[in-house]
């Protein structure tokens, strides 16, 4: 390291910040290290750098590039990442760890001399808004100027908040380096390695680009402050953060948590509504309320099925020209495509697979599509018009409302709220998603999925909905928690409620948490009257609301939710869960058993709860 980066890193007076530097140095052995202070010439340098070592490439619209990820490079890898632990700690939930030894070992004989005859950048952000007491620093070590272009559209840049750290070691570290690259991507996919020691809040990620497994503050920090949550009693939750707009010039915020492919990216889109952020969120209580932060500033979102129609503001942000990376799309003529664009694609180009033209295989028969099923784009959420004014407000935004979704074509009702704040930790624990045709393997098949939050909880399952559970006490004003499904279907496969009802149930929820609407009491929780929702329909969406369509999707399946609560209770049966968590599915089943007994029949209509 010469002087002049030195000295960038003596100013943050943090004996820590030099020590972990040089560790890493030492190690990646690279040819050159710059230490970035987040200051313009710093993120212009990086995008230059990102186009000349040939990680991004230009398009024809200003400022756009794409950059492509290995062809085995284009997801989270689940089997190799691994919590370091030097104890083994039974998790209840299946995760992935190496004893810590073997596992410095062995990630330590790969990043050592990784970066040769290559470029160290170093770069400190913030997790959350600068300035602001929920807000986490981290530091970033990356080889990759593609990783570290990302991570400058999608955080905020925090070398200033190092300097507030006072010489404390309280900041999230992860180190990055790409591997040997062939063609512009890591090549030694089998070597590649993403280790979490969360004794010390350290992570190293190796042999690979694919942002879900490189950009240190995605899902590595979300791991990390899940943990630093738990210890604190604060949340860190795979949550959109949305205002949503009711009567008069009323803004209420919501936070969401949905599973991939359920909708979360489209709840938080929801037309008329206001974004504050898409993927993951902190709560703390603040004066006894709740309040969330955004803790990223831009979106990685899936770029699949995003086009003019469904997605108009998202497609307008990524048909302007702006700073913003393409990934895993096709390529022709200097343009991208993608599928679902609904757009004519063009025969050839050129994808994550190289050179591309329709109907090209894989080396086991199947079709290569023009994109990624998980290709993606980068932007700020700047980009989009529908940002929320306070999507940087360092003091977050009150919540009043948080919402679990899933992916159910013939159990749950499209929106229940939960009648506690316990049964609402519930619904979150109990969330599953099927399968559809676009994941591999069987449709239909059910994967649970607690919070949506799976792949990510770094703690034993009882402390997390421990917490969850806890997170109420001393609260003035308790968020109410909404169960969603947007997946209903008919007997002929058709879905039952199209996307522009999305909305009815949110504003819906809004009135509820402001006090607006009576709800019907069911066993499941209380749902929506059909006069309220009616009235919606009419006044937000136009539309004319039928008591035959109401009746068809709020009916309590009463034994569809029996069989639901068997599978919970199989799960959690070899799960160590918390006392009260216990007690709600035991009650859930008593109370579906009770109105079975009492009606004598499997499907019963809201009506039917009326006045009981
Ligand atoms: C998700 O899969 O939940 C994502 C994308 O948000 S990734 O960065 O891969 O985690
Ligand atoms: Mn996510």
């Amino acid at each position: 390291m010469d002087k002049n980066n030195l000295q960038k890193l003596e100013k943050l007076n943090n004996q820590y910040v030099i020590e972990v530097v040089e560790e890493a140095i030492k190690l990646c052995k690279p040819a050159k290290v710059t230490v970035m202070t987040g200051a313009k010439k710093d993120i212009a340098y990086l995008r230059n750098l990102a186009i000349n070592n040939g990680e991004e490439k230009k398009l024809k619209m200003k400022g756009h590039t794409i950059h492509f990820d290995g062809y085995h490079d284009q997801g989270r890898d689940k089997p190799n990442t691994k919590y370091l632990l030097s104890k083994y700690v039974d998790w209840g939930l299946g995760v992935n760890y190496i004893e810590k030894d073997k596992g410095f070992k062995e990630i330590y004989s790969f990043l050592d001399g990784s970066m040769a005859g290559k470029e160290m950048l170093v770069k400190f952000f913030s997790l959350g808004p600068t300035n602001s007491i929920f807000s986490l620093k981290a530091l970033q070590i990356t080889d990759s100027a593609y990783v570290a272009h990302s991570e400058d559209l999608l955080y905020r840049q925090g070398y200033e908040e190092f300097k507030n750290l006072n010489g404390s070691p309280d900041f999230f570290f992860f180190l990055h380096a790409a591997g040997r690259l062939k063609n512009g991507v890591s090549a030694d996919i089998d070597e590649r390695r993403i280790y979490i020691d969360l004794e010390e809040n350290k992570v190293y990620s190796v042999n690979n680009q694919y942002a879900g497994n490189s950009l240190g503050l995605k899902k590595l920090a979300f791991r990390l402050a899940i943990n630093k949550a738990q210890n604190e009693g604060w949340l860190a939750e795979h949550m959109f953060v949305m205002g949503v707009h009711g009567k008069k010039d009323r803004v209420t915020y919501f936070t969401g948590a949905f599973p991939s492919g359920c909708g979360k990216t489209s709840t938080a889109m929801i037309p008329g509504q206001t974004i504050v952020g898409d993927d993951i969120a902190y709560l703390k209580k603040i004066n006894s309320k709740v309040m969330a932060v955004n803790v990223e500033s831009g979106i990685f979102g899936i770029i699949r099925n995003v086009n003019s129609e469904d997605d108009p503001l998202i497609y307008q942000a990524l048909t302007s020209p702006r700073e913003l990376i393409f990934s895993n799309v096709l390529i022709n003529n200097k343009k991208p495509y993608w599928l679902g664009m609904k757009k004519d694609i063009p025969e050839e180009g050129v994808n994550y697979s190289g050179d591309w033209t329709e109907g090209k295989k894989d080396n086991k028969g199947n079709e290569i599509t023009c994109s990624h099923k998980n290709a993606r784009y980068t932007i700020r959420l700047s980009a989009l018009k529908n940002v929320d004014p306070r999507a940087d407000d360092s003091a977050g935004v009150p919540i009043k409302g948080i919402i679990y979704g899933g992916r159910d074509s013939d159990t749950t009702v499209p929106i229940a709220e939960s009648i506690t704040w316990e049964h609402g930790v519930f619904f979150g624990a109990i969330v599953e998603s099927e399968t559809t045709s676009a994941t591999i393997g069987a449709e239909g098949v059910r994967k649970h999925n607690p919070m949506a939050n799976l792949d990510f909880i770094s703690v034993p399952f009882m402390i997390y909905i421990k917490n969850h559970f806890k997170f109420k006490d001393d609260l003035k004003e308790i968020p109410k928690i909404y169960a969603v499904n947007y997946f209903l279907k008919d007997k002929n496969d058709n879905y039952l409620t199209g996307k522009a009802y999305n909305k009815l149930w949110i504003l819906w929820a809004e009135g509820r948490v402001n006090g607006e609407y009576e709800a019907i009491k069911t066993p499941i929780g209380l749902i929506p009257k059909y006069e309220d929702l009616k009235g919606i329909a009419n006044l937000e969406l136009e539309i004319d609301y039928t008591e035959e369509e109401y009746v068809k999707v709020f009916s309590i399946k009463v034994d569809k939710y029996l069989e639901k609560m068997e599978r919970m209770k199989k799960i959690f049966e070899n799960i160590e869960m918390p006392e009260a968590f216990n007690e709600e599915l035991k009650a859930q089943i008593t109370r579906l058993k009770e109105v079975r007994e009492k009606f004598g029949k499997e499907i019963i209509s809201p009506f039917d709860f009326l006045g009981t």
